[in-house]
């Protein structure tokens, strides 16, 4: 089939306006948020409701024409971006942003792939529930792609990955047919557990158009505090020390190396040093209590004090009003754009087990600092999940590209430290193209080979996001 037939028929799925086609228009959509990967589309097509995905995917099918799901576009690992064959046709699902139901008894919302994250946040909050999922990109991420990568975020200590957020899924599968698990079942045990297959796919093996998500009560009561320490030890031994006396009211343990507050506060006006002087590890902390009168500040200074006591922490400082908590956050929350003006480095998104974390950090620094001495690691993340942003930044004085030139040799390192002590080369991100190849030096020839049979057995056509995570 020549291209203006193909065009031709999608336009009459989803109307015209809804096919974008001009190199200048398709442009922002094949290219990845960091701008590492630039790609050339076919055309970009929103389809506006499940049947519209449908019949372009059958049509799709029909054609043997490539599809690149995608939702925000926020993708770190090039997972939403097509090659530059022109070939590819992203379907984007942003149209498709409804909420179809809020279920505030059996706690659940029913919601379109395409809905924003921080659209479905405040939906919750507005019925007096919380969703959790939280992470920088919530205010341009979606849905569909949080699913789709199984995101992770700053909440996950206390409420799970998305996965563990997810009760029922609507698929269009490679085949153009609809498969509709949009159940709210908190307990169903009728055989194979099939959304767990689509949930971290990365749009390999279908296109989620609808999920039945788990909403929570709403914390109201919370306490923010970022504490500084004098090394990563310290800061693991200060996360058994919260857990022990505050239980699952710690929603967050956020870890922020002294470079990291140094890029956060020269790059992003308005954000401030936490303290008067550098601190090697600083932690950002969170408590939250469903209950109004829950004395969680007062409970958060207690134990900070305890710590304090026992030079766990060299200093503290406990946000005394939401306004000033946002002020921590924002240490917090701005880190990936930070980097991103500061210049270019390479990405890593590794975990160990959290007793592991101190070790990998000094394995993997040695072994950089050996190769490229005066290398500087940005390291920070969600270290009560074993989660680390381990990003590398060429030394001062060193040349960018030369620098990224050796990102093999960097990716290397890393990989090969986390691999020593048990841990996965990407525990948020997804693999996407960045980490497609490399990923078959650490999981075993059986895993990737049960891997390509699920993805042959649900896309025998090979025409669901080729060329990523396989
Ligand atoms: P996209 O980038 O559009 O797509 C991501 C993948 O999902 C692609 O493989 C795409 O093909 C597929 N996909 C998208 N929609 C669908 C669909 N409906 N059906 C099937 N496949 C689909 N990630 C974390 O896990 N934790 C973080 O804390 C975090 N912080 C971030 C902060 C910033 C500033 C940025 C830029 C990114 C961050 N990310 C984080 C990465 C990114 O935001 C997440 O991966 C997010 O879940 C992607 O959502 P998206 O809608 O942008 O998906
Ligand atoms: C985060 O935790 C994101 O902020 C992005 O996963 C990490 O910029 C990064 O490397
Ligand atoms: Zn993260």
């Amino acid at each position: 089939m020549d291209a203006p037939t193909l065009l031709h028929r999608l336009a009459r799925i989803v109307g015209e306006q809804h096919v974008l086609v001009e190199d200048a228009e398709t442009a922002p959509y094949a290219t990845d948020w960091r701008k590492r990967y630039f790609g050339r589309a076919r055309a970009v097509v929103k389809p506006g409701s499940t049947e519209e995905v449908a019949a372009v995917v059958a049509l799709c099918a029909e054609t043997r024409t490539p599809i690149v799901p995608q939702g925000g576009n926020t993708s770190l690992c090039g997972a939403a971006t097509p090659d530059t064959s022109g070939t590819q046709l992203i379907v984007n699902l942003s149209r498709m942003n409804r909420i179809r139901a809020l279920d505030p008894v059996n706690n659940t919302v029913t919601v379109e792939a395409g809905c924003v994250l921080a659209t479905l946040q405040e939906a919750a909050d507005d019925a007096g529930r919380l969703f959790p999922l939280s992470l920088a990109a919530e205010g341009s991420c979606e849905i569909g792609g949080n699913l789709s990568t199984n995101a992770g975020g700053v909440q996950v200590l206390r409420y799970g990955n998305t996965r563990e957020l997810v009760l029922g899924l609507e698929v269009v599968l490679p085949s153009g047919e609809v498969w509709d698990g949009l159940r709210g079942l908190r307990k169903d045990n009728t055989g194979y557990d099939l959304k767990h297959l689509f949930i971290g796919a990365e749009g390999t093996l279908g296109i989620i158009t609808a999920a039945v998500l788990k909403l929570f009560p709403k914390p109201r009561a919370q306490a923010t505090a970022v504490v500084a320490l004098n090394d990563v030890r310290a800061a693991l031994r200060l996360l058994t020390h919260i857990q022990e006396r505050c239980g699952d009211r710690l929603t967050a343990f956020e870890l922020m190396s002294r470079i990291c507050i140094e890029l956060v506060t020269r790059h992003i006006p308005g954000v401030q040093r936490p303290f008067d002087r550098d601190y090697a590890e600083n932690v950002l902390l969170e408590l939250s209590d469903t209950h109004a009168a829950g004395n969680v500040k007062e409970v958060l200074e207690a134990v900070l004090g305890e710590a304090l006591e026992q030079d766990l922490i060299a200093d503290a400082v406990v946000a005394a009003s939401e306004g000033q908590a946002q002020k921590l956050w924002a240490l917090r929350e701005n880190l990936t754009e930070a980097q991103a003006l500061d210049g270019k480095q390479v990405k890593h998104d590794v975990s160990v087990p959290i007793s592991h974390i101190a070790e990998f950090i000094d394995a993997a620094q040695t072994a950089l600092e050996r190769e490229f001495p005066g290398v500087r690691v940005v390291n920070f993340g969600h270290v009560g999940d074993g989660n680390l942003h381990f990003n590398v930044a060429p030394p001062p004085g060193m040349d960018e590209a030369a620098f990224m030139q050796k990102m093999r040799t960097v990716n290397r390192i890393v990989h090969d430290a986390t691999a020593r002590f048990g841990g996965s080369i990407s525990a948020e991100h997804g693999l996407g193209v960045y980490k497609r190849d490399e990923i078959l030096r650490y999981k075993s020839p059986l895993e990737m080979e049960i891997m390509r049979s699920i993805k042959r057995a649900i896309d025998p056509l090979g025409i669901m996001n080729p060329g990523k995570v396989l």
